[in-house]
């Protein structure tokens, strides 16, 4: 059996919400469907403990509406997992989408068909959705990595992966664990285990750069200040490269006389996220600089751990600051004071298997009872590539994207009609506020849907030309600032056999928004049209 529709969307976190919405709000027969048993996308997936943002949270809501905003009252500054789930499952209820959103339903196929102007969706179930718009809202961060170590079968313990956690509560009372894996997850679940479990060792293959979140509960004077001045506050956020407005000096940081520099960073060091990464305004450009930010945050760390050994394994070298994502995090370096943690460096002595009893590195044996893999996710073209997705004249997404992600703006693709994508590779997406970007690009499709209506146009879908184009911005862009120059999840660099690109835009959501927005106003510039 077949559901006819206008438009389907796939996912129902941030991106799939809002986007749901606004078909709705133009009258449109419009679906979502969501492979979660509960709207939140990542939010939902990601319930490891610790789990949180490492955004304002302010700043990592939606703008779209402003009773929303002003309604909702934030408990922390930075949110934590149950907190923004709690949140989208308001929004679902608050703009009456539940109706409208089928959940446990997982997408697997897509196939366009051109005489028709029409996608045919298939999920899991056997179902099939046919609809004349195809929304991909299914995140960033959404196909979880476990690297493929052998013996993981034969392992007597318990496993997991932080973006697929038990929704019952994971005891590690006097427990031996072993945390795989030191980006933002492995980094948020280190501190909470920690106090439980009877021994923790921690598997760093790459050391990385932590800074302080300062959490704190959101005083209401705090939320009042936001509130009273919200236009200025989303305004300077749009106005901002990453999304969020944050204080920069004036001079370059190689510019910037000691001690005037360091005390620069300790303000913010003081003040807390991802600051540190905008004191000056050419970290993200010049090594040199950014150099300076690196020493500021080594020599922390050597200040934080007592033992030397361990600060030095803590240490990281070789790539700069922001490269690989900065983490935010108050308690992760002092954990490694207390007697019950330790680092293991698995770059120098790499994991060859996991056994019955435990994990089997190049130079010993850990028994532990129970592994936790914090290993991260095959990002941006992982959840699009893991639906087969057929557009016109047979083309196969995973064909045309196999040396890598091509996209127009980050929303379309030549060959696949009428399907956009939400915060895709190509967009600032993961490089900035992935909800300004989100909520940028659901207000673009959005509007370019309506204006399809408008004026009979059956189809649309980036030119080849734009295309290239947009691939070669893209890539010219990241080659400017430091980002292409570390083995991070940004380039797939973390995913054996995925081609090293560089995914994000790296331009900054002001002149992104500015681009989309040009290409609206000029009639949809680079999009071929068929009426
Ligand atoms: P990340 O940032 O990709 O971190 C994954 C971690 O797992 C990282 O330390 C990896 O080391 C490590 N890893 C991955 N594969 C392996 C293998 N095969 N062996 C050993 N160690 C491995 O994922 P997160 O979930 O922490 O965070 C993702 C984003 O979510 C985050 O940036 C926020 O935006 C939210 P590596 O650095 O690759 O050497």
């Amino acid at each position: 059996m077949s559901r006819k529709l206008d438009a389907l969307v796939v996912g129902a976190g941030f991106g799939g919400l809002h986007m749901l919405h606004r078909l709705k709000q133009l009258g449109l027969d419009v679906k979502a469907v969501e492979a979660g048993d509960s709207v939140g996308g990542t939010w939902f997936w990601n319930r490891y403990p610790g789990a949180r943002c490492d955004f304002e949270s302010h700043d990592y809501s939606y703008s779209f509406d402003s009773d929303l905003q002003n309604e909702w009252v934030w408990s922390e500054r930075y949110p934590s997992q149950p907190e923004i789930l709690r949140y989208l499952n308001h929004v679902a209820d608050r703009f009456d989408l539940r109706s409208s959103i089928q959940l446990q339903t997982r997408v697997t196929a897509a196939r366009y068909d051109e005489e028709l102007a029409q996608w045919s969706v298939t999920t899991e179930g056997n179902e099939t959705f046919i609809a004349r718009y195809l929304i991909m809202a299914t995140g960033a961060l959404s196909l979880p990595q476990i690297p493929a170590f052998p013996g993981i079968d034969t392992f007597s313990g318990s496993w997991y992966h932080t973006a697929n956690w038990p929704t019952s509560k994971v005891d590690f009372t006097g427990k031996r664990v072993a945390v795989v894996g030191t980006g933002s997850s492995g980094v948020q679940v280190v501190s909470q285990i920690a106090p439980d479990a009877e021994h923790l060792f921690v598997m760093q293959r790459t050391a990385a750069f932590v800074v302080p979140a300062h959490n704190r509960p959101l005083d209401a004077e705090r939320d009042a200040l936001v509130k009273a001045s919200y236009d200025g506050f989303r305004q300077r956020a749009l106005d901002s490269f990453l999304g969020l407005h944050f204080d920069t000096e004036l001079n370059p940081a190689v510019d910037t006389p000691e001690p005037e520099r360091t005390a620069a960073y300790e303000r913010r060091w003081e003040i807390g996220g991802a600051a540190l990464l905008a004191a000056f305004p050419d970290l993200l450009t010049n090594t040199d600089s950014n150099d300076t930010l690196a020493t500021f945050l080594r020599a922390k760390i050597e200040e934080i751990v007592d033992d030397p050994a361990t600060a030095k394994t803590l240490t990281p070298q070789g790539f700069p600051v922001g490269a690989k994502r900065l983490i935010v995090d108050s308690e992760y370096y002092s954990t490694f004071n207390r007697s019950n943690v330790d680092v293991v460096d698995i770059s120098t002595s790499p994991i060859r298997r996991i056994t019955e009893t435990g994990i089997e590195t190049a130079d010993g044996h850990y028994e532990v009872d129970v592994i936790v893999f914090a290993t991260g996710f095959d990002a941006l073209t992982g959840p699009l590539l893991n639906i087969d997705i057929t557009g016109k004249s047979q083309t196969q997404l995973k064909d045309r994207w196999a040396a890598g992600p091509t996209t127009y703006l980050g929303l379309s693709v030549s060959d696949f009609p009428n399907m956009f994508v939400v915060a895709g590779p190509g967009s600032p997406s993961v490089l900035s506020n992935v909800v300004r970007c989100t909520e940028l690009n659901v207000e673009w499709i959005a509007q370019f849907i309506e204006h399809m209506s408008d004026n009979g146009i059956t189809a649309a879908e980036a030119s080849p030309e734009a295309e290239n184009q947009w691939v070669h911005h893209v890539n010219e862009l990241s080659t400017a600032t430091i980002f292409p120059t570390a083995n991070s999840w940004y380039l797939g660099a973390n995913i054996p056999g995925k081609p090293r690109v560089f995914m994000p835009y790296a331009g900054g959501i002001p002149a992104y928004r500015q681009t989309c927005s040009d290409v609206a106003s000029s009639g949809y510039t680079g999009f071929q049209l068929t009426h």
